[in-house]
């Protein structure tokens, strides 16, 4: 059985990708090393640190790496918290907090001004050292409220339009269906199963 390691400590990454990859596909994540690397996401793009979580890995294991670097741009915040999306207000600051700072944020904010999208770069790295890079977006706005149960991070506050409502609140088979990961998983699967 082919195994494919993701760089992540994100079960629900990780979960994503099995569901991609198949049956057929045993996938490893940082959780299976002896010894977890310090990787330091210090790139200034999402691709870049996609790229260094991969690269971290695969100097360890020689093997087939994917990697996610994802996060959600707010534009009447100038993008932010973008690639900081993990680290805004604290890593161990929960989503509550998080995500009622953004709303209060932008709370003057009305219609198309509240604009935002959820990015998602994920790098794949060949046994052979092959570096791809693929990147997927899922546009939408900032809900005037904390709004669903699903999901995780900034879903409660991410309205979809096509769902009429926020990615938290709808099933996760919905939302992964349309979602940035999803977008950019597409990408990498046309030249996986090539
Ligand atoms: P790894 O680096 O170990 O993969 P991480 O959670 O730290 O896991 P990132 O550095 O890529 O991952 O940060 C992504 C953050 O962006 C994540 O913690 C969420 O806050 C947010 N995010 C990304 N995708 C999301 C999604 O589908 N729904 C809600 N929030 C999301």
């Amino acid at each position: 059985m082919k195994t494919v390691w993701i760089a992540t400590g994100n079960p629900h990454k990780t979960e994503e990708f099995a569901a991609m990859l198949g049956d057929d596909v045993q996938v490893k994540t940082l959780k299976d090393l002896k010894e977890e690397p310090e990787i330091t996401e210090d790139g200034t793009s999402f691709e870049e640190n996609a790229l260094i979580k991969a690269r971290a890995l695969h100097a360890i294991v020689h093997e087939p790496v994917m990697s996610d670097d994802s996060g959600l741009e707010v534009d009447a915040l100038d993008k932010a918290p973008g690639i900081y999306s993990a680290r805004f207000m604290g890593e161990d600051t929960d989503y509550t907090a998080k995500n009622n700072a953004i709303l209060d944020a932008i709370k003057d904010k009305k219609g198309e001004e509240r604009s935002a999208r959820f990015v998602c770069a994920i790098a794949w790295i060949e046994e052979d050292g092959t570096e791809h890079v693929y990147r997927g977006t899922m546009e939408g706005y900032i809900n005037d409220s904390i709004k669903g149960d699903h999901g995780f991070g900034y879903d409660p506050i991410f309205y979809y339009s096509p769902f009429g409502t926020t990615s938290a609140d709808v099933d996760p088979e919905v939302k992964n269906s349309a979602s940035h990961r999803h977008n950019a998983l597409v990408q990498l699967e046309k030249d996986w199963s090539k």
